[in-house]
């Protein structure tokens, strides 16, 4: 039996808000913050807890917003910083959290800081960023790619030298060695700790520490430097100071993005008895069958080792669990079938499987009505600088423009990113504007909160149910994680067995009927919900008929004999 210690962010459902696409409020077509406002009622209705929202600080929008030009401030494009704070009030009236992007393993080149820093070699900013001669003229000194495309090191003519950015280059790299930009950081958490957020999202985190030697990375890395960029010398002793200077002396929640990671930087990283931070999100599960920007095939059993690996980090780790974020396409799209015909049924088990994992969930906006994939038919439809910045370098390495294409539709961004659908309205009443910043998807009439909330068996409504099932249990939250079945090609199938209750829930991840036999004693069992209006109450043979995307959780009867949480 787990040992858990008890947390709020552990017994949590975060929502993730990308303001730009959530809701527009005075008809530029851009989100923004009074937008947000307007809607809090909709999300306390569906649920959650925390409102994590990405980045909202004034910006010159390079790549929306994780490129900050000033910490302090609100992007002018989002409102104002009262604006943001009577967003804080409201949030806490209904009992909402909110967490805040912290982006600082880079800044914008527009923030004050590097435009100092840039302006000579004495100025006292220069070591707030990571300034290099080249190995000759011309040359960078050392192979490191950038995510977005060429060289990690970008040329300054005016002072002879080259910046590091391992995103664009309108994203230099924090130098984290000067223990001034580790106070800048501290101040600014502080901040905006003072003002009552309650935690961050760190992006990028475990790339804050950078090798020292800056030797070249080796060939067969130079697709993935992220596992090189996040092995830094001083990782751990960066959060560990920024935990003891800042974080300890808060009740916050703090989730890292730890891309690139390994699995023993993890469990440093998150270990209760360490103190660094509380969760990281993982990129296996989200990332699976990826190679840059192509999709492969998976298999559920692959996809089912990765859940086990992430539940057998033992007592002191929390996972998170997440399907969706800004940064990946759309869940139903990918893990689930978006065909008309199953397209709600698989959004719904996708919710069952995100709301009865052993972890935080994290929901990402219109992943509660099943917003699908967006159909790009051309290359010059994507907003996304990380399409921009690699298409050179992805047709001079033989791809033709349509596979490009193909693929981008299975993996871009940019899905995650057109506007939130509300209503049939013109722009599917994301904005009262002519023209939204990303074009909406042409599925809003169908897909879209008003009819998900006239409809009391839409995805919106199953979601709700769920969180709302997972909140009054303890059990589905702390219960120990088993895995029937982790071979079958078809059936996700496990438990989650805590003090007095045992939950078994079944997921039918396939276009076919399965016959499944149940390896577990269910006798006692009854159906909480299920995703198939005709499915049982009770399991009364070894086989069951699962439906194509068929999701069910059953509830054990009472258990006595177990101890206490701690
Ligand atoms: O993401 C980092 C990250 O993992 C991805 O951008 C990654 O480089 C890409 O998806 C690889 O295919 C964070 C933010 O979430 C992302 O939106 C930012 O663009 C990036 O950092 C830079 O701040
Ligand atoms: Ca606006």
């Amino acid at each position: 039996m787990n040992e858990f210690a008890k947390t709020w962010w552990k017994e949590s459902v975060v929502y993730q808000i990308y303001p730009r696409s959530f809701q527009d409020s005075n008809g530029d077509g851009i989100g923004d913050l009074q937008g947000i406002i307007s809607k809090l009622d909709y999300l306390a209705f569906l649920g959650i807890d925390v409102l994590w929202l990405s980045p909202h600080f004034d910006s010159p929008n390079d790549d929306n917003g994780y490129d900050i030009r000033d910490y302090y401030n609100v992007m002018e494009e989002f409102g104002t910083m009262k604006e943001f704070d009577l967003m804080l009030k409201r949030l806490q009236k209904n009992g909402i959290k909110l967490i805040i992007d912290l982006v600082v393993n880079h800044t914008s080149d527009e923030h004050r800081w590097f435009r100092e820093s840039k302006s000579s070699h004495d100025n006292p900013y220069r070591d707030y960023y990571i300034w290099k001669e080249g190995v000759e003229k011309g040359r960078p000194p050392n192979n490191w790619p950038s995510f977005f495309g060429g060289s990690a090191w970008e040329w300054d003519e005016a002072s002879g030298e080259y910046y590091l950015h391992y995103f664009g280059k309108k994203q230099p790299d924090l130098n984290w060695e000067n223990p001034k930009v580790r106070e800048e950081v501290y101040d600014i958490m502080r901040f905006w700790l003072d003002k009552g957020v309650d935690g961050f999202r760190m992006d990028v985190i475990p790339f804050i520490s950078k090798h020292q030697d800056f030797l070249d990375i080796p060939e067969d890395s130079l697709n993935h430097p992220e596992f090189i960029y996040a092995s830094g010398p001083r990782l751990h002793e960066f959060l560990e100071e920024m935990n003891r200077e800042v974080l300890s002396k808060y009740d916050t929640m703090t989730v890292g993005e730890a891309f690139g990671v390994t699995e023993e930087c993890t469990q440093l990283m998150t270990d209760e008895r360490r103190n660094e931070l509380d969760m990281v999100f993982l990129f296996d599960i989200g990332r699976i069958g990826r190679e840059n920007w192509r999709q492969n095939e998976w298999t559920l059993p692959q996809l089912k080792a990765m859940f086990n690996i992430q539940s057998e980090v033992g007592n002191f780790h929390w996972p998170t669990q997440f399907f969706n974020n800004h940064d990946n396409p759309r869940s139903v799209s990918k893990y689930g079938n978006d065909s008309p015909k199953y397209r709600e049924t698989s959004a719904k088990l996708l919710a069952m499987l995100l709301l009865t994992q052993k972890g935080t969930p994290f929901l990402y906006q219109g992943e509660e009505i099943g917003m699908t994939n967006y159909p790009f038919t051309s290359l010059d439809q994507f907003d996304d600088i990380e399409v921009k910045g690699n298409i050179d370098k992805v047709l001079k390495s033989g791809a033709s423009p349509e596979e490009f294409l193909q693929e981008l539709n299975k993996t871009s961004r940019d899905h995650a990113r057109t506007p939130m659908q509300w209503n049939k309205k013109p722009n599917a009443g994301f904005s009262g504007g002519e023209k939204s910043w990303l074009s909406v998807n042409p599925n809003f009439e169908i897909i879209n909160v008003e009819s998900n909330l006239n409809n009391p068996k839409s995805v919106f409504h199953f979601y709700r149910q769920l969180i709302e099932i997972r909140r009054n249990s303890t059990d589905l939250i702390y219960g120990d994680y088993f895995d029937i079945d982790p071979g079958h090609t078809k059936v996700f199938a496990y438990t989650r067995a805590g003090i007095r209750f045992t939950y078994l829930i079944m997921l039918n991840m396939s276009d076919s009927m399965v016959k499944y036999q149940v390896r577990f004693e269910f006798q006692d069992y009854e159906l909480l919900l299920s995703n198939i209006p005709t499915t049982p109450n009770k399991i009364s043979t070894n086989y069951i008929e699962l439906q194509p995307w068929e999701a069910r959780i059953y509830k054990s009867k009472p258990i006595t004999n177990r101890v206490e949480y701690e």
